[in-house]
């Protein structure tokens, strides 16, 4: 499987860094609540919201799904960033073919266990470089870091990646998901700083 590799993971590492950002070579584990567990015969991934029919697939009828193989690099709102992410999965682009979006549907909220979520731009969302990924670095993920199924959305910061995902619901309008009630940006764009509320927005 080839990997793809993008105009920011190509540039000099000075460049690849956004503001008030400093690389580390570990991979800190962050996450609020317990590692969630798995069984592949409950596991259901949901498309909901602004499609024309709800669509429910399996934990087999995902894993079925085309893989893809993507270079990218992680920015934590916290400070640190880690280069080179080499993650395999599903495109969020092939996942949003299997539904019939509505036109209203604008914005993505993230749904992943416990409760959690994220919001997110339909526009960032379907960035060529996102994806569901189930390994990183050519291993299965670990359950701290999501295993069985994340969204790696890397033009944002890593809160919106979220692990554990569930399923994905178009809105027509923006809403707030778990960081972004508790004073995280609605948009969180690295590259333009915008990490709490007041730091600007599109
Ligand atoms: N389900 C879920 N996903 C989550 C979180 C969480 O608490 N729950 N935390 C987010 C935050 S704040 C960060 S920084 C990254 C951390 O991912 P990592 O532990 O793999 O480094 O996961 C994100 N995804
Ligand atoms: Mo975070």
């Amino acid at each position: 499987m080839p990997i793809r590799l993008f105009a920011k993971a190509r540039a000099g590492e000075k460049e690849r860094i956004p503001p008030d950002q400093s690389v580390t070579k570990g991979w800190p584990v962050l996450h609020e609540g317990p590692i969630p567990t798995f069984d592949p015969k409950s596991w259901d991934f949901r498309i909901f919201g602004e499609v024309e029919e709800e669509i429910v697939l399996s934990y087999d009828a995902f894993m079925a799904l085309p893989m893809a193989r993507i270079v990218s690099d992680i920015h934590c709102v916290t400070g640190w960033s880690k280069l080179d992410n080499v993650w395999e999965g599903v495109s969020t682009r092939e996942v949003v073919k299997l539904a019939a979006l509505r036109p209203e549907a604008k914005f993505v909220m993230v749904h992943a266990e416990n409760g959690y979520t994220a919001n997110v731009a339909l526009e960032d969302f379907l960035g060529d470089d996102v994806l569901f990924a189930h390994r990183h670095g050519g291993k299965p993920l670990t359950p701290e870091h999501g295993w069985p199924l994340r969204l790696v959305l890397p033009g944002l910061y890593f809160w919106k990646s979220a692990k554990w995902v569930r399923g994905i619901e178009f809105m027509r309008e923006n809403r707030s998901g778990y960081w972004e009630k508790r004073g995280y940006n609605m948009w969180g764009d690295p590259w333009k700083n915008q990490r709490y509320w007041g730091d600007g927005g599109r």
